[in-house]
């Protein structure tokens, strides 16, 4: 399988899901329907599918504009509020684009309908998750429609239990702002000290901070580790919940320097 790419409006992540062996392909929230249309041609690939992780007009706002510009393409997720919605999945629920298979994880939070979508492709292949505004690098999505109960089995209960060298591709460029509130929770941390280092040169060269993989993430998410006793120390809390909601509710009114 093969990820392409594709930065859209001002942080925003759009995806091209490749299977090399069928040439067919998925987009992800294509919320600008020509650059999608445009790098399908370029890669001489066939769009089949789009992948929805939930309704915000940042994801799911280019649905209709780009069936207008392809003819109909089927349109999963979780949500009735998804433009142009023909599979609306459930947890669990699995589905091919050419030889890969996706298995929707239902992660309400975010907004109630927020699904990730799981990759795997041959055996030996890393597999891939595309977590739209659940979980970002280093941090995770605003709690809109969800408590941190809910981002709690999200985070802790279903993406950290992928395996460790599943490929994080996420919805915003945020890393850089998420590390220094990482660096804020755990200022000994040498993992965030120097992912936020290394992120830094990246944003400088104009080149994307993603993907990263579970294993990284349970290592310097704050909201991954909720369950670490220096994060629950920054936080005052003994239970991983209560743990969720303060840093939730710290990061919201954090001023990165
Ligand atoms: C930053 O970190 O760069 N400026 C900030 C983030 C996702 S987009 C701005 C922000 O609030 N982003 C949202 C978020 O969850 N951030 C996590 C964080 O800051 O830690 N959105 O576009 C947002 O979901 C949206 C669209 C929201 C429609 C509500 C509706 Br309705
Ligand atoms: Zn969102």
């Amino acid at each position: 399988m093969r990820i392409k790419l594709l930065p859209a409006l001002q942080d925003n992540y759009m995806y091209l899901l490749i299977d090399e062996a069928t040439k067919e392909c998925a987009a992800v929230d294509p919320v600008e329907p020509q650059k999608v249309v445009d790098a399908v041609s370029e890669e001489g690939v066939t769009l089949k599918k789009v992948l929805t992780t939930h309704h915000h007009w940042d994801h799911a706002g280019g649905n209709e504009g780009l069936i207008r510009l392809t003819g109909p393409l089927e349109v999963y997720g979780g949500d009735d509020r998804i433009g142009a919605l023909t599979n609306k999945v459930k947890d669990g629920e699995q589905f091919k684009v050419g030889n890969l298979n996706v298995r929707c994880l239902f992660t309400p939070c975010h907004t109630t309908g927020h699904i990730c979508y799981f990759v795997t492709g041959d055996q030996g292949e890393q597999p891939i998750v595309f977590t739209g505004d659940t979980l970002f690098v280093a941090g995770c999505g605003k709690f809109f429609e969800g408590s941190p109960n809910d981002m709690y089995h999200a985070l802790v209960e279903k993406l950290s239990k992928l395996p460790g060298d599943t490929r994080v591709f996420c919805g915003h460029e945020y890393t850089v702002n998420n590390l220094k509130y990482a660096l804020h929770v755990e200022p000994q941390s040498k993992d965030i000290q120097d992912k936020l280092k290394w992120a830094q040169a990246q944003r400088d060269k104009n080149e994307p901070t993603i993907p990263s993989t579970i294993a990284e993430e349970l290592k310097f998410n704050p909201f991954m580790r909720v369950g670490a006793a220096e994060v629950q120390k920054h936080c005052g809390k003994s239970d991983p919940v209560k743990t969720m909601g303060f840093l939730r509710d710290e990061k919201n009114n954090f001023k990165a320097k």
